[in-house]
């Protein structure tokens, strides 16, 4: 095996053989762009050496993998992080000064590859991080996207979607592996298989192929010398779709029909985020997911493996909600019509291959497709879907006999208005285990969304809650707090062992360590500063609390509830502007799918008010608002490091999880939180006295909610009806009442999400936050808490927890390459 050198000196000669040899340039006339393709390909190149011995290794254990199905993947920016996981960066700092760039200049081309929404995206790599990490051989699949997320612009405040277009000047990041290509099915017939008596095996004649070609991304361990893969799938029409003939006869549009088709299968990603959108290209994409990834775990598996019973020992699959839930028909169809299993024998080891992980409680976004098109697109799916509905609920009559309306609605299958696939039923049905990601969120799964698949298998169910990896969101977001606590902990170690950071808690009560701390924060507000006035011209005081909001913009996430505070000290100061108010930045960061109109019109209102507020002389002294445009993984890190106050106002029992919760709290944010998702088991780590509770808990907000009048609210609280009165009026669109008059409908006609009923505990809760605010040792010190109580909350302990939970896979340690 090719070894690359660990000296500088290696390092160097590497990066001009590369310029010269890989990238076709001399360093006379090499580009910024050339500059940093070279040095991309440089650490990766350390990085291949480690992945080449991870994959011999592996070779040989042939142990048990994880294969983690996921439609999308945010893994943020790679190249600061595979410096630092390579151990690169000390050399770049001397070449780079030679050569007269900084590695800012350098970094300033490393493109982050959008391939997902939000939390799960990232839940997706930062459990791939951890798993790296923990030596836990692990295959992430995924599709790659030609363009990922929208980006994110504003004109007159409405937001505008631009494609993103991520690998214009080229990955870097990525290897094709051409040799493994597939090619998979959709459409056509089925019929009868001559020689079965069962009937149960049947013979699908597609009625169109597409090829699948796979590239990887590296996923390196930290401190350890794994590698993984994550591996990406492109659409490409097969060989035969070029249509010469028409071609030569001038029809070029028909000429390329077919390839057309088959390459818009991934050319984007769907830009919804917990609200479906049952298209039919959205279901290709799923299915062109699962067909290619589960061809690829069985030719890896017979690799080492022959016959099938082993393959549940050797695989388990982990189905990140259900978008790649057709996987459990797909391998049945693979074991029982192409490899001629008996269905029982087939179905015994789909079951024992499959976990599933849920990931929200909302009702519009639990997937569900209509028969009529998984007949028209995927005809053999479809029986397999049927028959593994029909032995289920003759399980199920066997356990409650004669229960109809248990059997109705337990089905796989919904009946009315229309009839369609349940997909999360399908998934729990074909599953060993099933898992909600926070506490909260697990017990309101077993007790109302899967009440009944929990009354009759309640043994699979578990909780697993979310994680983040510490070494992105602290380490590289957060270099100054990282050293900070490095210096105190006397090492590096609680970058791979979080619960460390409790070490930090003495810390909270010695000054000099609270001023560093505060230091710390202000330089990373100073930043921020930078970055907020390059982007929007918004000038900001980095001596004000910032007091973030960044996540997907969704009703029942709260923007609004934000907002009606922020109008609130808005009207309080213009009432009095000698008010002792707490100087302060509200910042926002978010994108709201480009269908829902609601909350583009709340991005509309965000910004007008964001311009009210700073062009006020009087107010924006007090008071700046920003909603920074297209927020992102990258963006995301400069603001986390920044925050001195975590927004997590969610209407109790609509949020599964939340991980920016997370983020925010070990990078030393408190929390303002309602009883929701993650922000539970925040509180009880960090303490409620280090903790702003406020709002109705679950069980109260679903009390509340079936006899409830916002008006009421609105009529009993002047400073609401200010608020909302201020928005009817007019003010924050020049006069004009119509322009916001859905926002203003939608708070006093329903208020789907109880922000009225919330409002005035939250205004308290946020004159609360003043009066600490003003005491900074008080502030700082919970800070310091919030960051030494939250080591929990690594996603290195939640992949701990899916290894003795659901996975039950040991780590397969790599050797050093010396
Ligand atoms: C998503 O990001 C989440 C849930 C979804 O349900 C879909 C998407 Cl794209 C289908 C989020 C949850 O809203 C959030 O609470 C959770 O922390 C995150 O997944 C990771 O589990």
């Amino acid at each position: 095996m090719r070894s690359v050198g660990s000296t500088l000196e290696d390092f160097e000669r590497d990066l001009f053989s590369n310029l010269y040899f890989q990238r076709g340039t001399t360093i006379e006339s090499a580009s910024g762009s050339d500059g940093y393709h070279t040095l991309a390909l440089t650490v990766r190149d350390r990085l291949v050496e480690r992945y080449a011995r991870t994959a011999a290794a592996h070779y040989d254990a042939n142990p048990r993998f994880v294969y983690y199905l996921s439609a999308e993947y945010l893994l943020g920016r790679q190249l600061r992080q595979n410096l630092l996981y390579s151990d690169t960066e000390r050399f770049v700092h001397p070449i780079a000064e030679d050569l007269g760039v900084t590695l800012e200049d350098l970094e300033s081309y490393d493109v982050e590859p959008g391939l997902g929404n939000g939390g799960l995206g990232r839940l997706a790599a930062c459990l791939l991080d951890s798993m790296a990490t923990l030596d836990i051989p692990a295959v992430g699949y995924g599709i790659r996207y030609e363009f990922g997320i929208f980006k994110q612009g504003f004109r007159d405040g409405a937001q505008v979607e631009r494609p993103d277009d991520w690998t214009f000047y080229g990955n870097p990041w990525e290897f094709s592996a051409p040799d493994d290509r597939q090619v998979i099915g959709f459409y056509g017939t089925t019929a009868r298989a001559l020689d079965d008596p069962s009937g149960l095996r049947r013979q699908w004649t597609p009625g169109e192929t597409v090829r699948g070609e796979p590239s990887h991304m590296l996923v390196p361990g930290y401190g350890t010398q794994t590698v993984n893969i994550i591996r990406l799938w492109q659409a490409r029409a097969s060989r035969e779709s070029f249509d010469l003939s028409r071609f030569g006869a001038g029809q070029y549009k028909e000429a390329v029909e077919d390839i057309v088709r088959a390459e818009n299968i991934s050319k984007v990603l769907y830009p919804d985020d917990s609200t479906e959108q049952g298209r039919e290209l959205r279901l290709k994409q799923q299915y062109f997911l699962v067909a290619c990834s589960l061809r690829d775990i069985i030719r890896r598996y017979r690799l080492r493996n022959s016959g099938w019973d082993a393959f549940p020992a050797k695989v388990v699959i982990q189905l990140n909600d259900t978008h790649p839930v057709m996987a459990v028909t797909e391998l049945m169809r693979l074991l029982v019509d192409e490899h001629h299993l008996d269905w029982d024998l087939a179905w015994s080891i789909t079951r024992r291959t499959f976990n599933y992980t849920c990931h929200t409680l909302l009702p519009e976004a639990l997937e569900t497709w209509p028969v009529s098109l998984l007949e028209r697109l995927l005809p053999r799916h479809m029986e397999i879907i049927y028959a593994i509905n029909y032995f289920f609920l003759q399980e199920v009559e066997a356990t409650y006999p004669g229960d109809a309306d248990r059997i109705r609605r337990l089905s796989i299958i919904q009946e009315e208005p229309e009839k369609r696939v349940r997909m999360a039923h399908l998934a729990v049905v074909a599953s060993t285990a099933v898992n909600g990601v926070a506490e909260l969120h697990t017990r309101l799964l077993q007790a109302t969304t899967l009440r009944d698949f929990a009354e009759l298998w309640p043994q699979k169910f578990h909780n697993v809650t979310n994680g983040v990896t510490p070494r992105r969101f602290v380490r590289l977001a957060n270099p100054r707090l990282s050293a900070l606590i490095s210096e105190r902990l006397g090492g590096e170690q609680w970058l791979t062992d979080l619960d460390r950071l409790d070490g930090l808690a003495p810390a909270a009560d010695d000054p000099a360590f609270l001023e560093r701390w505060r230091a710390a924060k202000r330089a990373n507000k100073a930043d921020l500063a930078k970055q907020v006035e390059k982007s929007t011209g918004v000038v900001i005081d980095p001596d004000a609390l910032c007091d973030v909001m960044i996540k997907r913009f969704h009703e029942y996430k709260r923007q609004h509830l934000k907002l009606l505070h922020v109008i609130t000290l808005f009207n309080r100061i213009r009432e009095n502007p000698d008010l002792d108010l707490v100087p302060r930045t509200v910042l926002f960061g978010g994108k709201a799918a480009p269908g829902y109109h609601s909350m583009k019109l709340l991005i509309r209102l965000v910004n007008a008010v964001a311009d009210a507020v700073n062009t006020d002389p009087l107010v924006s002294r007090h008071l700046k608002v920003v909603l920074l445009p297209d927020y992102n993984v990258s963006r995301a890190q400069v603001i986390i490091p920044a925050a001195d106050l975590s927004e997590q106002i969610s209407l109790a029992g609509k949020e599964a999880s939340g991980t920016g919760n997370m983020k925010l709290a070990l990078n030393g944010a408190v929390t303002i939180g309602t009883l929701d998702g993650a922000n539970i088991e925040i509180r009880d780590r960090v303490g409620a006295e280090n903790f702003f509770l406020f709002g109705l808990d679950a069980h109260e907000a679903a009390e509340a909610r079936r006899d409830y009048h916002p008006r009421e609210y609105y009529e009993r609280d002047p400073e609401l009806r200010a608020a909302v009165d201020a928005i009817a009026g007019g003010m924050f669109a020049k006069g004009d009442r119509g322009l916001f008059g859905p926002v203003v409908d939608a708070m006093l006609g329903r208020d789907e999400y109880l922000a009225l009923a919330d409002y005035r505990a939250y205004l308290e809760c946020q004159d609360r936050i003043e009066q600490a605010w003003r005491d900074p040792d008080g502030w700082a010190r919970m800070s310091v808490l919030n960051a030494a109580r939250c080591g929990f909350f690594s996603s290195d302990r939640t992949v701990r927890d899916y290894c003795d939970l659901i996975w039950r896979v040991e780590p397969v340690r790599v050797l050093d390459g010396g």
